[in-house]
């Protein structure tokens, strides 16, 4: 039996179009997903849209529309975001999904039965924008000297009838589960998750009667659930809970929470006090990435910067977007991109490096063995580069992507890549062709052994090309995992039946940038 392995990504609010940011995110827990089936986890993948709350609400009325109509068309553009960039999920969740209410009215229920709910008068400071409340000495000073969020949105002051979970409770259970190794990552966040914990919890508001796009509270006439207590919810809604199902027994608690950096006060601090409250299991990881800047601004509609991702992946390719994304930033960190970044990183290391590789190696095999792999034996120099290639596909990618460290994971794979283009010039195949024809098909078929296993490697992160070259290297599509790497059986199967390689087609093509001022 494979151990389990449940990730999520944040529910994206569906207010408006995906961006880029989406994207990334949904692509790194895609990566994460894909890399824990290659290592042979069970893996569960669960992204979707948050629907409810204030700010879709006020958005849909200010388009004359419902928050219903709002929420259905555009997190269809959320859908098609996953489908278009190979997001392999198992559920797309909508928090509009009846499931979802159930599930969200069960914890309530436990929340209060555990005595953790109380009514009361909720007055202070909400940013519509974040879905968040905000002490007073949290807020910041705009330009204009007005009150802005920590995250620099509008604030307004509000006051409500609204029940109150007893988060100052949780504090000191909070406090250690962050000080637990691994639970909030990177420790940038974490820190800063301490110091604010330390500072103090106050009892959170999580009911509003002001308006009504949200799950009803049961038992409470004119109280919606704060959108943040029913969005968190999502990722055991997806389980069957409150039901004891397969899922949930299997699944629960989440191995990863993979989400934003401004997020991570709810996942780190009210996310777990809610479970601890409910009596449930509390997630094993909370990993808070960085954001995307656009030539390192932030994208906003008045800066007229925002790009939409799918437009990025029709111009260069799904997968050469995705390498992108995890080669080019350090993952926690906050990163940069530009149609010509993508070119550069892309080209490099993709089209020019290991495309080439694979290119070469099978053209030559194709023109000067009829594309048939033989038996042969190998020297020391072929023996070393076999061993470099399976240390970098199967130790070292493997250690870094378990970690989340996708950038030196692809860092360790490339040096093995340059490793195969430095024997190629060495051994110049072409030139053996006619001195010593054994000693050329001995440098090929290492080559190709190479070639093979560097695809397994990468195809959590480029899964479509990969795929593409290993079905022409003959690789069955049970044999791409890492258990695989540097294991000779298929090679021997394949020259046993006769495989032939056809003319090959090549899977990385050079970007262009377009033309013109960007
Ligand atoms: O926060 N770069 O939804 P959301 C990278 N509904 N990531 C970014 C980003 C950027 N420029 N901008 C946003 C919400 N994100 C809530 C989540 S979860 C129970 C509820 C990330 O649509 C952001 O950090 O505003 C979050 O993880 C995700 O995109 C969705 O953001």
């Amino acid at each position: 039996m494979s151990e389990p392995f449940y990730i999520t990504t944040a529910i994206n609010y569906p207010n408006g179009r995906p961006h880029i940011g989406h994207a990334y995110e949904a692509v790194a827990a895609d990566v994460v997903a894909r890399f824990q089936r290659a290592m042979g986890r069970e893996v569960r993948f669960q992204t979707g849209t948050d629907e409810h709350g204030l700010k879709m609400a006020r958005k849909a009325a200010e388009q004359g529309r419902t928050a219903r109509d709002l929420a259905d068309e555009m997190s269809g553009y959320f859908k098609e975001m996953a489908d278009t960039l190979n997001i392999s999920y198992d559920r797309f969740i909508r928090t509009s999904d009846s499931d979802h209410h159930r599930a969200s009215q069960a914890i309530w229920r436990a929340m209060e039965a555990k005595g953790d709910l109380y009514l009361d008068r909720y007055e202070g400071w909400y940013s519509v924008r974040d879905e968040a409340y905000y002490d007073e000495k949290e807020l910041v000073a705009g330009e204009g000297g007005e009150k802005l969020s920590p995250q620099g949105t509008p604030v307004e002051w509000t006051v409500e009838e609204s029940w109150f979970f007893r988060l100052s409770r949780y504090q000191d259970r909070i406090l250690e589960l962050l000080r637990s190794p691994g639970f909030c990552e990177p420790e940038s966040r974490r820190n800063e998750m301490i110091a604010f914990v330390s500072g103090g919890l106050k009892d959170l508001s999580v009911s509003r009667t002001s308006f009504d796009w949200g799950v009803p509270v049961p038992g409470s006439d004119g109280h919606v659930m704060y959108v943040w207590v029913d969005a968190l919810t999502n990722y055991i809604t997806g389980l069957g809970y409150p039901d004891e199902t397969d899922l949930w027994r299997k699944f629960w608690p989440a191995d990863l929470h993979l989400i934003g950096k401004d997020i991570v006060r709810f996942h780190t601090v009210y996310w777990p006090a809610f479970l601890m409250s409910a009596d449930l299991p509390l997630p094993r990881q909370v990993f808070g990435h960085g954001f995307l800047l656009n030539r390192g601004q932030k994208e906003s509609k008045s800066l007229g910067n925002v790009t939409d991702p799918l437009d990025l992946a029709a111009r260069f390719g799904v997968d050469p977007l995705r390498y992108f994304f995890l080669r080019e930033i350090a993952f926690g960190q906050d990163g940069s991109y530009s149609a010509e970044a993508i070119v550069t990183r892309c080209n490099a290391e993709l089209a020019n490096s290991f495309g080439n590789l694979a290119q070469r190696t099978l053209s030559m095999i194709f023109k000067n063995m009829d594309g048939r792999l033989a038996a042969c034996a190998l020297d020391a120099a072929d023996d070393a580069l076999l061993a470099t290639v399976k240390e970098a596909c199967a130790v070292d990618l493997p250690r870094e992507f378990g970690r989340l460290a996708f950038s030196a994971g692809l860092e360790a794979w490339m040096r093995a890549v340059f490793a195969c283009n430095q024997y190629v010039d060495e051994q110049a195949p072409w030139a053996l062709r006619k001195t010593d024809p054994a000693r050329m098909e001995a440098v090929l078929m290492t080559l190709l052994r190479c070639v093979r296993d560097l695809a397994i490697a990468v195809r959590p992160v480029v899964p479509g090309a990969a795929d593409a070259l290993l079905d022409q290297v003959g690789a069955a599509r049970e044999e791409r995992d890492f258990a695989a790497i540097g294991n000779e059986a298929w090679f021997a199967a394949l020259v046993e039946s006769g495989f032939a390689i056809a003319k090959p087609v090549g899977v990385f093509p050079r970007l262009e940038l377009p033309e013109g001022p960007e």
